[in-house]
């Protein structure tokens, strides 16, 4: 590939030569939630001009207050990806069921699992926050959204988009992962950042230490070791946004970790749209993603809205954490 300036669209279809037998359903998928991410970054960055910030009355299935771009995401990730008729099914944090696709839909080979809009809690106050989606193959099952129930290791695909300092599209198809900056001058994601590779020993640990007194003494000793490592210095940096967090870390190194304490006892993350995405991405970028026992991408999901603990990142700190929970629990 020429080392002129390459766009995400053009990336797309030259992964997709890599595919004799391509459709080009899935490159239409992945171009669309694209587009959405535009859409949806204009508006965030704008989200202080206008009667746009603030909360709902509503709350979504996990009880969470849902602010107004929240709804405003999910609202544009569907009418991107529905019109397509390549999507059977989607799930979204923000609804309780699947989404119902159109008629025309129902013939599509592939479902999308989908947080819009990520650390809404952070919107109001002008920190990062982000998109993270999933694409499955849909199985041979009439019954379209049983698609949706698969375990992470069968994604096709998994990306996020940060809203940040700048809008970034960063994604995998199982080739490695590759990010894309958003020019806004001329409204195009280019490649900015080729074939990321996660540091294999990080600098850097991301927990919510306010919930010290409700880990585990495993995850309590492994903190207190990281504080006062032998050999590395690390610093401690909690964004409250996955994706900002997990962005950061991906690209300098360091663990991401969100474990189980006595008042979320399975963690307080989702499995389905936003741990099994970001396991995909960090294997592809050589991490390694956990829940404490086992790797995130082999668990079989029971429900959508499934939460898991979460310790992704480089593999040295990951490995570590692993070895304190065998040795204290
Ligand atoms: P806490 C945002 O609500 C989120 O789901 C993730 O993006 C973030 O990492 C985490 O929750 C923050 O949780 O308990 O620190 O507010």
């Amino acid at each position: 590939m020429s080392n002129s300036i390459i766009n995400l669209s053009r990336f797309m279809l030259e992964e997709e030569k890599k595919y004799p037998g391509a459709s080009g359903d899935f490159t239409l998928i992945l171009e669309q939630i694209a587009f959405a991410s535009k859409i949806i970054s204009r508006e965030i960055n704008k989200a202080g001009l206008v009667n746009i910030i603030g909360s709902t009355k509503s709350h979504n299935v996990h009880g969470e207050t849902q602010q107004k771009l929240d709804l405003f995401c999910n609202e544009k990730m569907i009418q991107a990806l529905d019109p397509t008729g390549k999507v059977c099914a989607m799930a979204s944090e923000e609804l309780d069921e699947p989404i119902g696709v159109s008629d025309k839909s129902l013939e599509g080979k592939y479902v999308v699992v989908f947080d819009p809009l990520d650390g809404s809690s952070n919107i109001d106050v002008n920190v990062s926050i982000g998109t993270i989606f999933g694409i499955y193959k849909r199985l041979d099952d009439d019954d379209c959204s049983k698609s949706l129930l698969q375990p992470g290791k069968n994604l096709v695909c998994s990306g996020y988009v940060i809203y940040g300092s700048s809008t970034m599209f960063v994604y995998t198809t199982g080739n490695g992962v590759n990010g894309f900056t958003l020019d806004p001058s001329v409204g195009e994601f280019l490649l900015s950042h080729p074939n990321i590779k996660i540091p294999q020993f990080g600098k850097i640990y991301s927990i919510n230490e306010s919930n010290y007194d409700r880990w585990a003494t495993g995850i309590k000793e492994y903190v207190k070791f990281m504080r006062n490592h032998p050999d590395r210095q690390y610093t401690a940096r909690w964004i409250g946004s996955l994706v900002a967090d997990f962005h950061r870390n991906m690209l300098k190194g360091g663990v991401f970790l969100y474990p189980e304490n006595n008042k979320n006892r399975k963690g307080k993350l989702r499995l389905m749209y936003e741990a099994n995405p970001m396991a995909f991405l960090i294997e592809q970028a050589g991490g390694m993603a956990t829940d404490g026992t086992s790797r995130i991408l082999d668990i079989v999901p029971k429900e959508i809205h499934q939460k898991t603990p979460l310790i992704i990142g480089s593999k040295y700190e990951v490995e570590l954490y692993l070895s304190y929970r065998e040795k204290y629990g």
